[in-house]
């Protein structure tokens, strides 16, 4: 049975360098439909029934950029088997922003943390059980330019995506913020498959215009949204970031340890 890997990551993660070395010259590059921005697919070197889609780099599923745009329409609609989410270790606090993201989509997720011929001269460690952990995914490090760990890497989200055991996000919000997402989730019909639920409860009462646009039955939930934002005096879509960078501070707080090294650049 045919099986699809999405691979997901900031731009400059490393994901070109890795879906390179994981395709090899057995690549298909054209357009996305309808936009010109540039869709890569290629076949997982010594499977034959994995495809790999390299999705544009982004920063975020909330979908300013065409590329966001594409991301995110991919990942919602399309539904890859599973998620390769490629993580640049030596700028692990912005990347997690978007990893934070792709774990609520109700898709399986393997985390490949990059560069880690770099964080090895900078002397900075990542402890990936305890990311593992705290993320609720299986986390890997790699060197995609050394081709170090990305056989394994793949080979693990081949595993996941055959499993289809989606991750289980074990992030949890502020109690009161959790409340209103299971509500909006209650009134979301069944249009939106039960493992999305979550996805698309926390961007409705985000106010994500876009996703209002693609569902056929929105649910009004203004009263949910003005309880939270009278409660917490800022604007939900702000509660919900702030939130996130909580989240991920306290995640770097227990997982990554900077050597006294110089950072040094990505070559
Ligand atoms: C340049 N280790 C190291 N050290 N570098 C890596 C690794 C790794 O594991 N993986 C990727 N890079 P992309 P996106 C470059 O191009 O794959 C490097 O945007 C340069 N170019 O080589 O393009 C990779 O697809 C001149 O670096 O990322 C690339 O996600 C000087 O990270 C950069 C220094 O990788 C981005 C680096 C002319």
């Amino acid at each position: 049975m045919a099986v699809k890997i999405a691979l997901t990551g900031n731009p400059n993660s490393g994901k070109t360098t890795l879906f390179n070395a994981l395709t090899g010259s057995n690549q298909f590059v054209g357009n996305w439909p309808g936009v010109t921005v540039e869709k890569k697919e290629g076949k997982l070197k010594g499977y034959q029934e994995v495809s790999i889609i390299d999705l544009p780099g982004i920063y975020s599923l909330s979908p300013y950029t065409l590329e966001e745009v594409v991301s995110r329409n991919y990942l919602i609609s399309e539904r890859p088997d599973a998620i390769l989410n490629i993580v640049d270790g030596t700028n692990i606090e912005r990347n997690l922003y978007l990893s934070t993201q792709i774990m609520e989509l109700g898709i399986p997720v393997i985390m490949a943390v990059n560069m880690v011929d770099v964080l090895e001269k900078t002397g900075d460690v990542i402890h990936i059980d305890k990311l593992a952990k705290k993320l609720g995914c299986e986390v890997v490090t790699i060197s995609a330019l050394k081709g170090k760990g990305i056989r394994e890497a793949a080979d693990k989200a081949v595993k996941l995506a055959e499993k289809k055991r989606a991750a289980v996000p074990v992030h949890e919000f502020h109690q009161e913020v959790e409340q209103a997402i299971s509500s909006v989730e209650d009134l979301l019909g069944g249009e939106i498959p039960e493992e999305q639920k979550r996805f698309f409860a926390i961007k409705l009462l985000e106010k994500d215009e876009k996703i209002l646009e693609q569902m056929k039955a929105v649910p009004d939930i203004s009263k949910l949204i003005k309880e939270l934002e009278d409660r917490f005096d800022d604007d939900t879509e702000s509660i919900i970031t702030n939130e996130r960078y909580e989240y991920i501070s306290s995640i770097l707080g227990e997982c990554v340890k900077k050597g006294r090294k110089e950072k040094l650049t990505a070559s």
